[in-house]
């Protein structure tokens, strides 16, 4: 697959896209990833994207135009276009899922108080990571790809992600590893028990406690 990211900022992307899973996936051939510098699309002088809004008010709107000709200049019949926007949809692992099949995603980080409106109809949707306001939509897209990456086939191991948080609207069950006692501190007894089956009974009915505790709206 590939997520091809429309930013004012690319050296953002640098450091994310040089270490660990992504950096291995990227490697492998199995996520290809593009970083298009919306400036290289202003026709202005002074490389200008941004203009102050119709209406007035604070702040500065980025101009249609560039960001439309930056979508034409990578957009196929292949591609998924989504603007990251602290007005959009909610960003879930089942979107994560769903985007993790896709053949090409483009994602647009807006800046400054947003894109003009009319975005909207070079666009396939909204996402937004949460609800708080970022300085930009680059460490949105940051995440969307880390989270659709890790999902893309051969990436890492199914396994790994059969059983986490949310992906059955639970939390994921604890995890302990050597030494059995810190500090006073013991690892459960079940898990060096060797029993398979009480451990998998054991894990579900942490995940369930867990899950009350922590999130009880996944359980609504
Ligand atoms: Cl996608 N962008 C911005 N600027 N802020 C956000 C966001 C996106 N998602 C949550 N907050």
């Amino acid at each position: 697959m590939k997520i091809s990211i429309l930013t004012l900022f690319p050296k953002m992307f640098e450091n994310f896209l040089s270490e660990s899973i992504i950096k291995r996936a990227i490697e492998k051939g199995l996520v290809q990833f593009e970083i298009i510098d919306i400036r290289t699309f202003s026709k202005l002088n002074n490389n200008q994207v941004d203009d102050t809004p119709y209406g007035g008010g604070a702040g500065m709107v980025m101009m249609v135009e560039p960001v439309v000709d930056a979508i034409n200049s990578v957009k196929t019949s292949e591609s998924k276009v989504f603007l990251m926007s602290p007005s959009g949809k909610t960003f879930k692992q089942s979107m994560a899922f769903s985007f993790s099949k896709e053949k090409h995603l483009i994602l647009i980080c807006g800046h400054y108080e947003g894109i003009d409106e009319r975005i909207k109809y070079y666009i396939d949707g909204e996402v937004s990571i949460g609800d708080y306001v970022l300085t930009g939509g680059e460490l949105a897209a940051m995440v969307v790809s880390d989270a659709v990456t890790r999902l893309v086939e051969g990436v890492i191991k199914k396994a790994s992600y059969e059983e986490e948080s949310f992906t059955n609207n639970l939390l994921d069950y604890p995890t302990y590893t050597k030494p059995p006692i810190y500090d006073n501190h013991a690892v459960p007894e079940v898990l060096l028990s060797g029993h398979h089956e009480n451990i998998r009974i054991w894990r579900v009915e942490e995940q369930i406690k867990k899950t009350r505790e922590q999130r009880p709206d996944l359980l609504e």
